[in-house]
């Protein structure tokens, strides 16, 4: 039996779930009310004292954590610990505001390595597996947290970092890696390149891939499973709560459990603070329950999705968090109405369109404005001038199918849109420049 899949956590009863959760809930808000001020502060505000919470269903009492305490504390108020038992510092990259930076004492990095190890364990991965991991190290928390996680399982771990896509196939074509791990928007670009270099699945080893940290598709799962032939799995984290590794997908691949022996999750609603039931969704709430550096109550992710607590044919009862839509700051309002770029990157790959695209949005005369750059296959590419423009229509109205307004869609030449070997950033919304 794996080390890393435990049954007595991963399948517990509801019940003892709950009884789990609440012994810790009560320590760690005592913990926190002692040791950080701010947090004291928002509970003293409140009018809430440690002693009011008494089991996970109290939890609805304590205020909310936002981004903007997290920079209004930053970069010491929210510290959990002294200072002198913290090892590590993490960081978010600060693209939207002033980063925040998350401490870690040995416990907190042991307690991370152990969700990402429980991820590679449902993604099929033994000591048996070569394990590439091509996200990010350095202050994102990717790298260093599958590392973590892989040498834990016992695999042979290649600490690629992110980039230099022809050297990642050499290596995985010389030393056998059968799992990889990166952002699915660079899994994407690896399977193109692969297809470049004249290599097909066929000519690696890879089985399964874990990929995470930025939103993404059924549409796109199907497109990297062949480009590579392996078997996609998601895993979802952010540096507040840890990193990756607060949910994993199992062999259903439909849905994320969330380690919840370590995260609490709540769903909102985003406008009024109000908890929604179980099913309905609103912006993930996280409650990190044991965490020592950073310990973060009711942190409001803005990530916007649907918990579930519906049977998983892999045996775990851990609840089940649906692919993020995106975050409510990653939405945008056109014309009024919400778009989210995950549903034009559906239309766009169920349309036989690649991956690679980009989305303007500006304000001309008082009108929202949005504009599609895709990128043409190079197949589709010999296409007549009057047949681009023709797709081009096609796709539009496919488009507006899905969002209830009209795009512009200009298909362009391959390999003209810039490839994501991390994140990728998908929309420039050019409103803002004239606010
Ligand atoms: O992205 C941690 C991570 C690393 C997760 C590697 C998975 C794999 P941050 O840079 O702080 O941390 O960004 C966190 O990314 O709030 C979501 O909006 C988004 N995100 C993360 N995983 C997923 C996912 C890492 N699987 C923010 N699906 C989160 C959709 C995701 N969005």
């Amino acid at each position: 039996m794996q080390k890393y899949f435990q049954p007595e956590i991963e399948c517990a009863s509801l019940e003892d779930m709950k009884k789990l959760q609440s012994e810790k809930l009560v320590a760690q808000v005592k913990r926190v009310y002692d040791n950080v001020e701010y947090y004291r502060n928002l509970m003293d505000e409140k009018g809430v004292k440690p002693e009011d919470i008494k089991s996970v269903d109290d939890l609805h009492k304590l205020p909310f954590l936002s981004k903007a305490d997290l920079r209004d504390a930053y970069p010491y108020g929210l510290l959990g610990t002294d200072l002198r038992n913290c090892v590590r510092i993490h960081s978010t990259s600060g693209t939207t505001g002033k980063r925040v930076v998350a401490y870690y004492t040995k416990n907190d990095i042991d307690l991370w390595e152990d969700c990402c190890a429980r991820a590679i364990v449902a993604a099929g991965g033994t000591e048996e597996d070569i394990c590439q991991v091509a996200y990010g190290y350095g202050l994102f928390t990717g790298g260093f947290g599958l590392n973590g996680g892989s040498q834990k399982v016992g695999c042979l771990t290649l600490p690629m970092s992110s980039g230099n896509t022809e050297r990642q196939i050499e290596f995985m074509r010389d030393l056998h890696s059968t799992i990889i791990c990166c952002t699915p928007s660079y899994a994407a670009y690896i399977g193109e390149t692969l297809k470049e270099m004249g290599l097909t699945p066929d000519d690696i080893d890879l089985k399964a891939g874990i990929f995470g940290a930025e939103p993404w598709t059924e549409e796109m799962r199907h497109d990297i499973e062949k480009s590579l032939g392996i078997k996609a799995y998601d895993i979802y984290g952010l540096t507040e709560s840890t990193g990756p590794g607060v949910a994993f997908e199992c062999s259903a691949q439909t849905g994320m459990h969330i380690n919840e022996d370590h995260f609490v999750p709540e769903i909102i609603n985003p406008d009024t603070g109000e908890v929604l039931p179980v099913g309905e969704k609103g912006e993930l709430v996280f409650t990190n329950i044991d965490k020592e550096g950073f310990p973060l109550l009711r942190y409001r992710t803005r990530d916007i999705c649907v918990l579930s607590r519906e049977k998983c044919s892999c045996g775990r009862t851990l609840i089940k968090m649906a692919k993020p839509m995106g975050r409510s700051d990653d939405m945008l309002i056109i014309r009024g109405v919400n778009v989210f770029p995950s549903q034009i990157e559906t239309v766009l790959l169920n349309e036989g369109y690649s991956p690679n695209y980009m989305i303007e949005v500006d304000r001309k005369n008082n009108v929202d404005t949005l504009d599609v750059f895709v990128e043409l296959n190079p197949e589709q590419f010999t296409d007549t001038v009057k047949g681009v423009s023709a797709k081009e229509k096609e796709l539009a109205l496919a488009i507006t199918q899905m969002l209830g307004i009209r795009p512009s869609v200009h298909l362009v030449a391959p390999k003209t849109i810039a490839r994501s070997e991390g994140k990728a950033v998908r929309v420039v919304d050019k409103r803002k420049l004239h606010d």
